[in-house]
């Protein structure tokens, strides 16, 4: 810490920094203190005293007095006045995590910003500055944890060599108050141990994984525990051995229980058997098994019943295993939301989720209470700049503040992250925050508006394939999920269709059950409406449809206008890239647009209407486009 307040400070404020033991009462005074139990561990305090010629910074701990020298400041960065501080700060989630979906080949599993920051090869001989500065830029924003690896999980990362490596990296971590979590390949007592079953009720495979847990504590006594991707998507887990998630997760959680160690145990599954409907699978697995996890087992759940879309429901999970700890999954890396070249803000589309209310004790019941922890999908690569878009790096900043305190507004922390990141003056800040805010409805508009979902393109998830029918599964191709054909559009969810709604509360499916009083930011994920459904705004569905693939083109370019004006404010350098992906962007909101609306219009019957700018191809061609360069190709 204070290392930290020393660069920082002597920068700021351009001249040297001292430090006394004996402090004359002016100045930062900094303490750590056992009197105040209401800190924790992590929290702190900053109090000026009666004169404001003093701060005090106090904590129980050396970690509590890193957030708060952070805290202070960012204050300072921010230009707050520093005078009367009475700032009491704990977090309100015990677990912050980053989950990195990193392999050991370092090729960033939906990673728009190149390769891998950990570098296997030249571990744990050469520590690259920049492992440090992650640990920095994490502790600065409270992220207590990090997983290093991909949850398509490589039994190698256990061997005696790599975990030397981790090793490596937990002693630059821990001084930050960061804790190093690995992926747990299910089948790794086979791959690895020599053993012909992984079964986790057979006394070798549990003597197996307690060895190796042995070793792993003996080189990083702190080490946090696992995740585990299991029985989903071709990874191997328990139910290969007709045992369920509590066996498997059971397991591996009586191993690290000796050392405090955690599981993370992820409720990202849908069944080998195309289901009727792939929303209610997570519930369907997870929810029968409450009360049958260990203690240190928590459940790792998305934020929604699919998959990272640019709208989703909360998942009806939340607040449906009162007994079982739950941490929320949220992917900062833009899989789904215009990869490595949208601006999109992220933080409206969190606080969506937290805020969301399940009702299951009552009104009032947010998602938030429902978690003890938040994983962010990391978005971070190599690139000198971490996540290749200059504004993508507000998403990690938000995760980390949200995962600190819910209650924040997402304006508060794009305003906060403005100024850190671009400057204090006041036409940057308002212009910046304005573009911010808009971001994410203006994506969903131009995507995926009124509810619809899963149109993207097939394996890369790039771009619109609505069209999409070719994939063996149904439910990974497009059109099982809009449902579009000449009576309507969208997925019946109610009780007349797949009665996924059933899965949440009454009281919160309630708001959704009738396409009358359904909101229209949810109304295709839970109805099949004919085109000529009535909508709140007087339009009629294909109207709507229409009017807000076309708002989400024209909320891009006035991003790109407002951005404009800040080019005297702006280094040339990260003007022009900003200015550059916004191009990308308005181009590509335009093909979304045109190539969907092209589509649906063969179910609809209907022309689109005058006042909208003409789609400037065919469907055919849309339908002919290829993308071999599309991230995540193979
Ligand atoms: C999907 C991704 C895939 C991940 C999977 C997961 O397309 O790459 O492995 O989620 O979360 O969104 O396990």
């Amino acid at each position: 810490m204070k290392e930290e307040l020393t660069q920082a400070l002597s920068r700021m404020l351009g001249k040297p920094i001292t430090f006394v033991n004996q402090p004359d009462g002016a100045g930062l005074i900094i303490r750590t203190t056992s009197a105040n139990a209401s800190l924790g561990s992590e929290g702190f305090q900053l109090q000026s005293n009666a004169t404001n010629t003093a701060i005090t910074l106090s904590a129980q701990t050396d970690i509590g007095l890193l957030y708060g020298g952070f805290h202070l400041l960012r204050l300072m960065q921010t230009r707050q006045p520093l005078i009367q501080l009475n700032i009491h700060s704990t977090p309100k989630l015990a677990l912050r995590l980053l989950n990195h979906w990193d392999n050991l080949n370092r090729y960033v599993e939906r990673g728009y910003a190149g390769i891998s920051i950990f570098n296997w090869h030249t571990l744990p001989g050469y520590i690259d500055q920049r492992y440090i500065d992650y640990a920095r830029a994490n502790a600065s924003i409270g992220i207590n944890g990090t997983v290093l690896t991909n949850v398509n999980a490589n039994a190698w990362i256990l061997t005696g060599d790599y975990l030397q490596k981790v090793k490596a990296l937990a002693d630059v971590f821990r001084p930050y108050g960061i804790k190093v979590y690995l992926t747990a390949r299910f089948s790794a007592p086979i791959e690895m141990g020599g053993l012909s079953t992984a079964d986790p009720l057979q006394p070798q495979v549990q003597q197996w994984w307690q060895q190796k847990v042995k070793e792993i504590y003996t080189l990083i006594p702190d080490f946090g525990g696992f995740l585990v991707k299991a029985n989903s998507e071709g990874q191997p887990g328990p139910q290969d051995y007709k045992r369920t998630h509590a066996d498997g997760a059971n397991m591996l959680a009586d191993a690290v229980a000796p050392y405090n160690g955690i599981i993370m145990w992820r409720a990202f599954v849908y069944s080998h058997e195309t289901p009727e409907d792939r929303f209610k699978q997570a519930y369907n697995e997870f929810k029968p098994l409450d009360g049958q996890f260990r203690k240190n087992v928590m459940v790792q759940v998305k934020n929604g019943p699919i998959d990272f879309q640019p709208r989703e429901p909360f998942s009806p999970l939340f607040g449906a295993m009162p007994q079982t700890p739950l941490m929320m999954e949220f992917q900062l890396t833009q899989e789904y939301l215009g990869q490595g070249t949208h601006l999109v803000y992220e933080a409206p589309m969190f606080k969506e989720t937290l805020d969301a209310d399940t009702h299951i004790n009552g009104k009032g019941s947010t998602v938030t209470k429902s978690v003890s922890g938040i994983a962010g999908v990391a978005n971070i690569g190599n690139d000198i700049n971490w996540c290749s878009h200059p504004f993508a790096q507000a998403n990690w900043y938000a995760l980390g503040k949200l995962a600190w305190n819910p209650a924040q507004s997402s304006e508060t922390i794009a305003e906060e992250w403005i100024r850190q990141t671009w400057s204090n003056k006041t036409t940057v800040v308002n212009t910046c925050k304005q573009i911010m805010l808009q971001s994410r409805e203006a994506m969903v508009n131009y995507m995926t508006p009124l509810g619809l979902h899963h149109i993207m393109g097939n394996g890369h998830h790039y771009g619109p394939l609505p069209w999409g029918n070719t994939l063996p599964r149904a439910d990974w191709n497009p059109v099982y999920y809009h449902r579009a054909d000449s009576a309507g559009i969208g997925f019946n969810r109610t009780a007349t269709g797949s009665n996924a709604l059933a899965q949440y509360h009454p009281a919160a499916a309630a708001a959704w059950a009738d396409s009358n009083t359904c909101s229209s930011e949810y109304l295709l994920w839970f109805h099949h409406v004919s085109w000529q459904h009535r909508m709140p705004t007087g339009r009629s569905l294909w109207q709507e449809l229409c009017f807000r693939y076309n708002q989400g083109v024209a909320q891009v370019r006035t991003m790109q206008q407002q951005w404009q004006q800040l080019q005297p404010y702006i280094d040339k350098e990260r003007y022009t890239q900003v200015q550059l992906m916004l191009g990308i962007q308005q181009r590509e909101a335009v093909w979304w647009r045109d190539a969907c609306l092209l589509y649906f219009q063969q179910f609809s019957q209907q022309p689109i209407p005058a006042q909208y700018e003409k789609p400037a191809h065919t469907l055919e061609y849309y339908q002919n486009l290829k993308f071999p360069y599309a991230p995540g190709n193979g």
